[in-house]
């Protein structure tokens, strides 16, 4: 009974967040909102992201997310998160597209089902054959239930997506709660990787006024404006590719982060009245 006991315990402590997923919540405890950043290994010559991830870490990105929608070479992801992780401090976050992209060099992994997909396989079936080799890699699995907004990217086609509309929130809101219910613990709003706009605000809002789970916003965002109005709006979390893929602009990266701390501090939301 005893040992019985005990086992339980060890268990509860194994399903507790994991060393990534605490710093996280801290940054976002501490900031209001944090950025990370998206860089794809078919983009990137490893040390040359190597490099452009130590400039994103100096210009105060919270994060490194590794992935993208094809991902060539699976030898060549190894390769940069290899490096990646030799020459920065913050954690190594595989974003997947499938089972290829999961690297033991990596700390955690987005372990996400895309809520919205049309096929099995990218709700549970890809997710199935991949958890048992994060496992034997000791990858820290963060739970995030993924929703993918319009139809014109890579992302939607690949994903066999149904996509949501940008504008009605309180779809993607109804979604979001069900991630919750369902035990994960982060939802990842997605306009896709260089979509023309990112996820309206009062889309964003509809999601916070729902949930309690963090907030992931990605896709589109190319300028501090946008950085502020999604992050007022209620984002913990907000990714950027490629702006920093494409020019390299250290200066503009620092002002999207500043600005996505400045949109969490100056959200003004009115007490909800209990019905
Ligand atoms: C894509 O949300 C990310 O998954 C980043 O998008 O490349 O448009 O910044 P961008």
């Amino acid at each position: 009974m005893l040992h019985g006991m005990i086992s339980l315990l060890k268990r509860l402590e194994r399903l507790k967040p994991g060393r990534v997923e605490r710093y996280i919540l801290d940054e976002i405890e501490k900031n209001g909102c944090i950025h990370m950043t998206l860089l794809d290994p078919d983009n990137f010559y490893p040390e040359e992201m190597a490099k452009c991830a130590r400039m994103c870490e100096e210009q105060g990105t919270g994060a490194i997310m590794i992935g993208g929608s094809i991902l060539q070479s699976q030898t060549a992801l190894d390769e940069c998160v290899k490096i990646v992780k030799e020459n920065v401090a913050i954690p190594i976050i595989l974003f997947p597209n499938n089972i290829n992209a999961i690297s033991r060099h990596a700390d955690a992994i987005w372990f996400m089902s895309l809520l919205n997909s049309t096929d099995w396989y990218y709700i549970v079936g890809a997710q199935m054959q991949g958890s048992f080799i994060i496992k034997r890699y000791g990858l820290e699995p963060l739970p995030m239930g993924y929703l993918v907004f319009g139809s014109d990217t890579a992302v939607s086609a690949i994903g066999r997506v149904l996509p949501l509309p940008p504008n009605k929130g309180e779809v993607a809101a109804g979604y979001a709660l069900a991630a919750q219910y369902l035990g994960m613990r982060f939802i990842y709003l997605e306009a896709g990787s260089g979509a023309q706009n990112p996820i309206p605000p009062d889309t964003v809002r509809a999601v916070r006024d729902a949930v309690e789970i963090t907030i992931v916003v990605g896709g589109g965002i190319t300028s501090s404006k946008d950085s502020y109005m999604v992050s007022k709006a209620g984002a913990d979390i907000i990714v950027t590719g490629n702006i920093v893929e494409r020019s390299k602009n250290a200066e503009l990266l620092s002002r999207i982060i500043r600005a996505a701390k400045e949109g969490a501090a100056s959200r003004q939301w009115p007490k909800k009245t209990l019905l």
